[in-house]
């Protein structure tokens, strides 16, 4: 059987498989703009490391409060089934900004900077008359903090910043915050968005919170000292536990990346909890100013605004912390869209988006076409509750990272019910999950014999998705830094969430 006649026979689609109608290879200066439309302002709030649950209304965590996120979902629409197509800062940053996968827009880690050619959607935006502005973390490119092409306003740092004391670069001059981060930035976005203009306008603000190292504002640090935690069911070191998953995640179990040895001992796993939902609650106070300033502005009905995080974090999942891999927490994301115009209040749209629908989607609310050249498509008629025809399927990629060298080269594909997990150059055992019933990822079914069909199938899909992107190739890097791979000593491993956990 060759590969259309697979497909046909399979009932797949390239809509089906998530594929644009662009190959790779040409990027478009110019975009097309779609009849009668008005552009609509457009507030984009990205946070660092947010996993998707991790939000009051969600119910995960029982004494997190996030009392405008929860707004932003009960009046607006919250995409439930939303993931990440590359789990990791940069890549999928990249991806937001260009619509496009890894593998084409070529940022794959969190050294490498972006292609000159690649392009970042506001640059449309500036085309179709819009004032644009960047607030906050970039991340591609890690020693600059130079104003990039898209934007009129721009305040950013180096790097990953850093909470307070943060040196910021504000249209090209150095500047130095002298609040948190999240306050600071918060200040400069409602200051951007006051100004008198005529234009249509779009903000990009870009949390650093809520990475690692976590540093909640003065205010917020030890409001959950002594809450109550409840680790994951897969969390702790037993046999049930690692029984079909693969050698590499108990292995990391004692590396930075795992809770055995969580960055080689400098932090226990209960300050770590609990600093990280502080330091989220910064986040909070954000979207509500950002909400109120457009509120006073008079702009709050017809603003489209949205609240997404880069990437999902494990909190313990199968022993590990951080992102990267495949894993529900890591792959899925926040994301909460707010329009009363638009969008009906308590809005549920369970369909698969990704970070590459982002450009897309925004455009479309400018009054653009998506550019051929990007993967992703707008979901602004899912917002809009109008039925249109959807992918069936996503898909995910992570190349290897010397300085991070515990988790492999991983690509998969995930359906609203399966996901399938494709490691490449480590001899491991692949996975394959029913997250319907399955949601904590506790059995791997990969070599299940009433599975093997569905194997085969979301394999050869996985390459036709690879081939018909221009993705076959490895993308390799050169090393830049050092490695984080020691293994902790075994002492280590006596930390007291152990016992809390038996
Ligand atoms: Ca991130």
């Amino acid at each position: 059987m060759n590969r259309r006649d697979f497909l046909q026979s399979a009932g797949v689609t390239s809509l089906a498989l998530g594929l644009g109608s662009a190959r790779a290879g040409t990027q478009r200066d110019t975009v097309q703009k779609l009849p009668g439309r008005k552009p609509r302002n457009v507030v984009f709030i990205l946070a660092d490391d947010h996993r998707y649950d991790f939000l009051g209304f969600m119910g995960k965590v029982k004494f997190l409060e996030t009392p405008n996120m929860d707004r932003l979902a009960r009046e607006g629409a919250h995409l439930q089934n939303a993931t990440v197509t590359t789990s990791l800062c940069s890549p999928s940053r990249a991806s937001i900004l260009t619509g496009q996968f890894s593998h084409k827009h070529g940022v794959v880690d969190n050294q490498t900077d972006i292609r000159p050619d690649v392009v970042f959607f506001p640059r449309y935006l500036q085309q179709l008359g819009y004032e644009t502005a960047f607030l906050g973390k970039w991340h591609m490119g890690h020693d600059s903090d130079e104003p990039r092409p898209g934007f009129d306003k721009w305040v950013s740092f180096r790097g990953q910043g850093q909470y307070y004391n943060c040196q910021l670069n504000i249209d090209g001059r150095r500047i130095q915050a002298t609040q948190h981060i999240s306050d600071e930035l918060t200040d400069h976005a409602v200051r951007w968005l006051q100004q008198d203009r005529d234009k249509p306008f779009f903000l990009y603000l870009s949390h650093k919170a809520v990475h690692g190292m976590f540093e909640p504002a003065k205010r917020h640090l030890g409001k959950y000292e002594n809450v109550n935690l409840e680790y994951p069911v897969t969390m702790a070191d037993t046999e049930e536990n690692y029984r079909g998953k693969p050698a590499w995640v108990k292995e990391q179990r004692n590396s930075w990346h795992g809770v055995d040895y969580m960055y080689h001992g400098q932090m226990d796993f209960d300050t770590f909890y609990r600093r990280y939902c502080e330091t989220l609650l910064s986040v909070d106070e954000s979207i509500g100013r950002v909400l109120d300033c457009l509120k006073e502005m008079g702009q709050l009905d017809s603003t489209l605004v949205f609240y997404m995080g880069d990437n999902g974090f494990c909190f313990g999942e199968h022993g590990l912390i951080d992102k990267r891999h495949m894993y529900e927490p890591s792959m899925r994301v926040p994301l909460l869209a707010y329009c009363p115009e638009l969008i009906k209040p308590g809005t549920k749209v369970p369909q698969l988006v990704q970070n590459i629908d982002i450009a897309p989607t925004i455009l479309e609310a400018a009054g653009a076409e998506t550019p051929a050249h990007m993967d992703g498509r707008s979901f602004l008629p899912l917002l809009a509750g109008r039925e249109t025809p959807w992918r069936e399927m996503v898909f995910f990629e992570y190349y290897w990272e010397a300085a991070y060298p515990q988790t492999p080269t991983t690509f998969g594909v995930r359906t609203d019910r399966y996901k399938f997990i494709q490691y490449h150059g480590v001899w491991d055992v692949d996975e394959l999950y029913d997250i319907r019933n399955d949601p904590d990822e506790r059995y791997n079914l990969i070599d299940r014999p009433e599975h093997q069909g569905l194997v085969k199938k979301l394999r050869a899909q996985l390459y036709d998705w690879l081939e018909q992107t221009d993705g076959m190739q490895i993308p390799l890097r050169r090393e830049i830094g050092g490695r984080s791979d020691k293994r902790g000593p075994r002492e280590v491993k006596k930390l007291q969430y152990h016992d809390k956990n038996q």
